[in-house]
């Protein structure tokens, strides 16, 4: 069975952080593996407290984890602090760990903090080099380039701007767009677009669902912009059967 690692925030609720990552890895028939980077306190209307792992303890889960076990893909999701971004840095080079995907996550759905100012710039410099890939959405990308993006045209300056940093393939996801969703893909040369009707509403964890399941695909071999596609097909099903089982936002059916 192959085999993919989460690295991520908890979110209690189970839309997004590791416990959508498990969730999404366990529908793609691929061994689950997980390290906790962050703890959030949060229902479906959003994170009351964050609560910090510290580095080197995030190292320690990783390398004790990683002497025994080897992931054919890992992702990264909310990492808060420079310690978290470096420890997973240090750990993907000395363990020669393939298939990184960094979701930059930045924000929670609600508008909270997930990623201090200085680690963002640190993440950029020292953890997109290592990716195979990086899937930000526009906000992430406006704020990793300082790029207003809104549009196609500023989606693809974004991707320009970010591959600089040493990413094999930037995505830009656009499911935050006004009337259409795009997928921006750019691998240096070509750009490839994934266009989808936007499903009205307010949903939680749509970026981590896509971003785990383009781990989940490269952890079996796919390539990056097949998975791309078919991660984006199965969130479009996970948000056409998002369930309102709290008061607050959408869960996505993952
Ligand atoms: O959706 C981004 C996200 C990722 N990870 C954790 C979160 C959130 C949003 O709230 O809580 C742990």
């Amino acid at each position: 069975m192959n085999i993919a690692l989460t690295i991520a925030g908890s979110d209690p609720s189970g839309g997004a952080g590791i416990q959508a990552d498990l969730k999404v890895f366990h529908r793609f028939a691929v061994y689950g593996l997980s390290a906790l980077s962050a703890a959030t306190a949060q229902n479906t209307f959003g994170v009351s407290a964050i609560e910090r792992i510290e580095g080197p303890f995030l190292y320690e889960q990783l390398n004790t984890l990683l002497s025994d076990l080897r992931p054919d893909a890992l992702k990264t999701g909310m990492l808060l602090s420079v310690e978290a971004v470096r420890s997973v840095a240090d750990i993907v080079t000395s363990h020669n760990l393939p298939n990184l995907v960094v979701d930059p996550i930045i924000l929670s759905s609600t508008g909270k903090s997930l990623l201090e100012r200085k680690a963002a710039d640190i993440m950029r410099e020292e953890l997109f080099h290592l990716a195979k890939v990086i899937t930000p959405n526009i906000m992430e990308a406006s704020a990793l380039t300082g790029i207003s993006v809104s549009d196609e045209g500023t989606m693809e300056e974004a991707a320009i701007a970010l591959k600089r940093f040493g990413p094999e393939f930037v995505i830009i996801t656009g499911g935050h767009l006004a009337d259409e969703t795009l997928e921006i893909i750019y691998d240096g040369k070509t750009f490839h677009r994934l266009r989808g009707r936007k499903i009205a509403g307010e949903f939680h964890g749509t970026g981590c669902a896509f971003s785990a399941a383009i781990t989940a695909l490269l952890a079996k071999g796919t390539s990056v912009i097949d998975a791309a596609r078919e991660a984006k097909a199965f969130v479009a099903s996970a948000i056409e059967s998002s369930l309102a089982l709290g008061k607050g936002m959408k869960l996505l059916n993952l």
